[in-house]
């Protein structure tokens, strides 16, 4: 009896014989052309996987399989971002050191992870957390600081509170903790920042050079939030307008303030020379433009709204103004620096000594990386400082430059430190001399496709992008731009909709699916269960279709027929071949991968009605199927009688000619009169054709038996037969 399809006797097997036979490692050089395939490295948390995590890992896999098929040398890399928050406060609940948790969550996410046979390459596994990783991502705060990117700030922060944690801007959503929801706080503290804002112009233009989507492009744009305008003084305050045309209607003044009052003060309009009042409000922001605006409200929606609430005139009069009338043009940004500092236990040591006598000295690169020390208590400390701070033979120290009493700097660096430059380290992770080398740098950059989350195209792009482009300055790394192409999937969400969470209750464990279904149906279920950049709900039932269809492929292999070339395939089934080859390698590019099974589901619906099917034609599908079920494939590969890898197999190129399925009814004459016809396929040859037309038996009855002098076949035309 033929052997049954079982999942869990043949997929450790091969991630096994994978893994030692090294055929998903990327080499530093290579005659290949070399191909960067890149996900959002995992933050790995205490829950473990859930199957919405792997839905970009399967369909990068996809794609850096189908490379590696193509001839690249393809680097498709994983590693765990590791510092933050939820790690920390586990921490600070159990006691257990953040090490021991981080160590144990990475654990269990790379066991489920390498449970669906995706492709990595984990001889390059990186973990932020790790000293000899974070040793450069010091080393990489020090070049900010050396030229003067990096600074000190007295700042107004905003201030978490319950979490007691300062927060940057962008982790503050509508006036609350992005984290607890409790309303943020501002909090004056020294900051360590980093002037990204330097870099604004360039972060806004090189957007036109890569292949972003382009709502992603306009996130990134507004987020910058450049704007001309000019600056215009109503007697001593002056206001940053990008509509000075509008100034005779500019009723009334509003300078940002925590409430909705009125100064007292009056200032007059240097267009209408009228008194007007000076208001201040919640609405006008403090930190953008000057703080201040003439409000017009005839113009402007929310000044309209401010006006018909404290009856303030409303003027409109279209007198035009230019920007030549006042003031000269300026250039504002909503992007702000990057606060840079956190009060917490859990990140990077910032490398710097306070010392009385020199000031802020950098810690010389032979003593990187700082160490974060063990600690005893993880909490937060009530007066704001860094739990390190607390720990007093770590922070008391010598002063590298003179030797004298010094203090260490105990604030950490953000979550979004680590994952700036990971990309970089992929490249060259083991190099304990430089962050990664020049050489490989040159061969890698940039990354070919990066694939993440939608919550990450706003921040986490600018910051990494920010620091590529630093580094590209100093020469560190060979391109302006870290990413050619981004893109991004949608959520996975629970049964019924809603996001999956712990609290819910309606996470997804990936292990239970691997457990009952196999993982490549899984990895093809998450593949088929709807387009790749849009949310869907997880179904449950829905897995046993590509379940099924796993089954069917299995079953084909009894139907084999051997020593069949493709080529002599019929020509309808080549037809089919040729478009399925077609259809399923441009769906691969594009991320249609759902209508890429589909089409491999066609596919085998039509082998499976035939009585038997030609190894050629199976070996066709199974090398197409490979990237989405490399472990069904390559098993069925070695019933065939392979001895390599189906994964090292050449990607089949489709012949369009063989595509055109539709066939052609020519006439043919003979002696200039139509006597028959025939049916041809467009790929046929003329001489298939001339062979075909004097086999028919009606063209032998008015052949008589005589040779035909000559027999033109004019192309898709007629045949033409002269006795
Ligand atoms: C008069 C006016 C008339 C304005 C009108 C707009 C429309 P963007 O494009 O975002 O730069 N503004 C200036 N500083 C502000 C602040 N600190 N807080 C809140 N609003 C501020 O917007 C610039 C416009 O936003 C400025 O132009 C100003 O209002 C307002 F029909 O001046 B406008
Ligand atoms: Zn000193």
């Amino acid at each position: 009896m033929a052997k049954e399809y079982n999942p869990k006797e043949i997929e450790g097997k091969w991630q096994k014989e994978w893994e030692k036979s090294l055929i998903y490692r990327a080499l530093d050089s290579s005659k290949k052309p070399k191909y960067y395939a890149l996900i959002e490295f995992p933050y790995p948390s205490g829950d473990g996987l859930h199957v919405g995590h792997p839905r970009p890992y399967i369909g990068i896999d996809i794609i850096a399989r189908k490379k590696r098929m193509e001839g690249f040398n393809v680097l498709y890399p994983i590693g765990w971002d590791a510092f933050g928050l939820p790690t920390e406060n586990y921490a600070i609940k159990t006691g257990k050191d953040p090490r021991i948790v981080t160590k144990e969550n990475s654990d269990t996410f790379r066991r489920q992870i390498q449970s669906l046979g995706i492709s990595f390459d984990w001889s390059r596994e990186i973990n932020t957390t790790d000293p000899k990783y974070y040793k450069w991502t010091q080393w990489l705060f020090l070049k900010f600081l050396e030229k003067g990117l990096a600074y000190k700030a007295k700042m107004a922060i905003n201030w978490c509170p319950k979490d007691k944690i300062g927060l940057a801007n962008e982790e503050v959503v509508d006036g609350a903790c992005e984290r607890c929801g409790t309303p943020v706080e501002q909090k004056e503290k020294e900051q360590w920042m980093l002037a990204i804002t330097k870099y604004a112009d360039r972060l806004l233009d090189d957007l036109d050079t890569v292949d972003y989507p382009e709502r992603v492009k306009t996130q990134q744009r507004n987020w910058i939030g450049k704007s001309e305008g000019a600056l215009i003084k109503f007697d001593d305050i002056e206001i940053f307008t990008t509509r000075p045309d509008t100034i005779f209607g500019a009723t009334f003044i509003v300078i940002s303030g925590k409430e909705d009052r009125f100064t007292g003060r009056y200032v007059t309009n240097p267009a209408t020379k009228e008194k007007i009042p000076v208001w201040e409000a919640e609405y006008v922001m403090s930190d953008y433009g000057t703080g201040a605006i003439m409000a017009v409200p005839a113009h402007d929606e929310r000044d309209m709204e401010f006006a018909k609430k404290f009856s303030l005139p409303i003027v409109e009069n279209y007198t035009p103004a230019g920007f030549e009338d006042y003031g000269k043009k300026v250039i504002k940004y909503k992007l702000r620096d990057w606060v840079f500092s956190r009060q917490r236990y859990w990140g990077e040591p910032i490398p710097i000594v306070h010392c009385d006598k020199c000031g802020v000295v950098p810690v010389p690169e032979k003593d990187l990386p700082v160490l974060l020390p063990e600690v005893k208590n993880y909490q937060p400390t009530d007066t704001g400082e860094s739990p390190l701070a607390a720990i007093e033979e770590w922070a008391n120290t010598t002063c590298p430059k003179c030797g004298g009493k010094a203090k260490r700097e105990t604030d950490t660096m953000p979550n979004w430190a680590g994952s700036s430059w990971y990309f970089l380290r992929y490249c060259d992770h083991e190099n304990d001399k430089e962050f990664a080398s020049m050489d490989n740098l040159k061969y890698w950059m940039p990354v070919d496709w990066y694939n993440g989350g939608m919550e990450h195209t706003v921040l986490h792009l600018l910051y990494s992008r920010f620091w590529n482009k630093f580094l590209y300055d100093l020469k560190l790394v060979p391109t302006s731009e870290p990413y050619k192409k981004r893109t991004s999937h949608g959520l996975i969400l629970a049964e019924g909709g809603e996001k999956m969470s712990k609290s819910k209750g309606n996470v997804v464990n990936p292990d239970a699916i691997v457990e009952r279904f196999g993982a490549d149906t899984l990895r093809l279920y998450e593949m088929f269960m709807g387009p790749f950049e849009q949310a869907i709900a997880w179904n449950e039932e829905s897995l046993v279709g590509p379940r099924r269809f796993l089954e069917r492929v299995w079953k084909l292999k009894d139907k084999i027929y051997q020593g069949k070339a493709l080529e002599d395939t019929d020509y309808q089934g080549l037809a089919l071949v040729h478009q399925t080859i077609k259809k399923v390698s441009l769906d691969i590019e594009s991320m249609g991968f759902n209508t890429a099974v589909s089409t491999l589901m066609i596919f085998t619906n039509t082998l499976d009605k035939q009585e038997k099917v030609s190894q050629k034609e199976f070996e066709t599908l199974l090398i197409l199927l490979a990237p989405f079920a490399p472990h069904i494939t390559e098993e069925l590969w070695e019933i065939l009688g392979h001895k390599d890898s189906i994964h090292l197999q050449k990607w089949p190129v489709y012949d369009p000619q063989k595509i055109e399925k539709d066939e052609i009814t020519l006439a043919i004459q003979i002696d200039g009169k139509v006597r028959a016809s025939l049916t041809v396929s467009r790929g046929q040859s003329e001489d298939e054709i001339k062979t075909a037309v004097l086999a028919m038996s009606e063209v032998k009855k008015w052949l008589g038996g005589k040779e035909p002098k000559r027999v033109i076949v004019v192309p898709r035309k007629i045949i033409s037969i002269v006795t």
